[in-house]
């Protein structure tokens, strides 16, 4: 992982505190001077699981898993519950999830992501952190304001994206697709090697903006046949089961490649990341742990597993 120099393990820890303390304080409660493990306690496990979001299917999977595996364990221990939880809660991330590479773009230059999601989900605000984690990897980045529906969008783009001192592409037009194009041509000229492009928050029933997404991208399309190269869905980790029909309703619009999850430091539900990559096969790529500009990080699923259950 290139983002090593950012990546933060105890970050990753603290921001999933609420997650990790609900799972473990109600384990602990359950498990705890258990030698013999009953159907009741595996029943409780999955009641468990299934309240920090992970979903009914998953968690009846990984109780069947944890059944099985304590079988065979002579040790029937809570250490070794949680042995087994993790392994098979790393292999939903690592089974479902294509290998993606963050930190590989291709020689064509701008490369080009697009940044979409519902209102309020931490897009603009995840784009400056994701612009400081590129830029620390000496990568030359255009922010392309194209939120023209929100009051303010973008100034408020332009205060972040001082502070990591990126460049923001504006333009008088209110049609984001021309910002978008006209960027591009900015950045071709100017040689830069990263484009991020900045959309308004969406709801998947407004049609004209759903529609405005296709425009968007086939602009992008004629620009560059091969792009967009990534679409990065961000949804709110605490929006819990709406964020999967989030990504379902994005995903007939945009081809998505990644989900962006933010706002994990402010729930206990941060197990819905597990269903999203399950039921979707769209990797997670960043999560954000809080408000700071140093708190989005590289989503990596071994590290995720073992703050979850740490
Ligand atoms: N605690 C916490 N807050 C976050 C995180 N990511 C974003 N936020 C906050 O969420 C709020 C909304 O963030 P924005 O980036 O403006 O969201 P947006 O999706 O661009 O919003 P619209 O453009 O209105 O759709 C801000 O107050 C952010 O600081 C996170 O990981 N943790
Ligand atoms: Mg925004």
């Amino acid at each position: 992982m290139k983002f090593l120099k950012n990546f933060s393990f105890e970050k990753i820890k603290n921001g999933l505190e609420k997650t990790r303390s609900n799972l473990i304080n109600k384990l602990t409660e359950s498990f705890s001077g258990k030698t013999i493990l009953d159907e009741d306690t595996f029943n409780q496990l999955e009641e468990i699981l299934i309240s920090s979001d992970i979903g009914s299917k998953i968690s009846e999977k990984l109780v069947d898993t944890v059944r099985k595996d304590l079988s065979n364990y002579q040790d029937k221990s809570f250490d070794s519950v949680k042995d087994s939880l993790k392994k098979a809660l790393k292999s939903i991330l690592t089974n479902s999830m294509i290998q993606s590479k963050n930190d590989q773009f291709h020689n064509d230059r701008p490369n080009i992501v697009m940044i979409v999601g519902v209102n309020g989900t931490g897009k603009t605000t995840s784009i400056a952190k994701l612009a400081k984690l590129y830029k620390s990897l000496s990568y030359s980045i255009l922010i392309a304001s194209a939120d023209k529906f929100r009051a303010a969008a973008n100034e408020q783009l332009e205060t972040w994206a001082k502070r990591v001192v990126v460049p923001v592409y504006n333009s008088a037009s209110n049609d984001p697709s021309a910002v978008v194009y006209d960027s591009l041509i900015h950045a071709k000229n100017s040689n830069t090697d990263l484009v991020i492009i900045d959309t308004a928050g969406r709801l998947h029933n407004q049609k004209n903006l759903m529609d405005e997404l296709l425009k968007i991208k086939r602009v992008i399309n004629n620009f560059d046949k091969t792009g967009p190269h990534e679409v990065f869905l961000v949804i709110d980790g605490s929006t819990g089961q709406n964020g999967l029909l989030q990504a379902k309703e994005f995903s007939k619009y945009v081809n998505l490649t990644g989900f962006i999850i933010t706002k994990l430091d402010g729930t206990a539900k941060g197990g819905i990341i597990f269903q999203l990559v399950d039921e979707l096969k769209i990797p997670v790529r960043f999560i954000g742990v809080g408000e700071n500009i140093d708190d989005l990080m590289e989503f990596d699923a071994n590290s995720f597993v073992e703050a979850l259950l740490n």
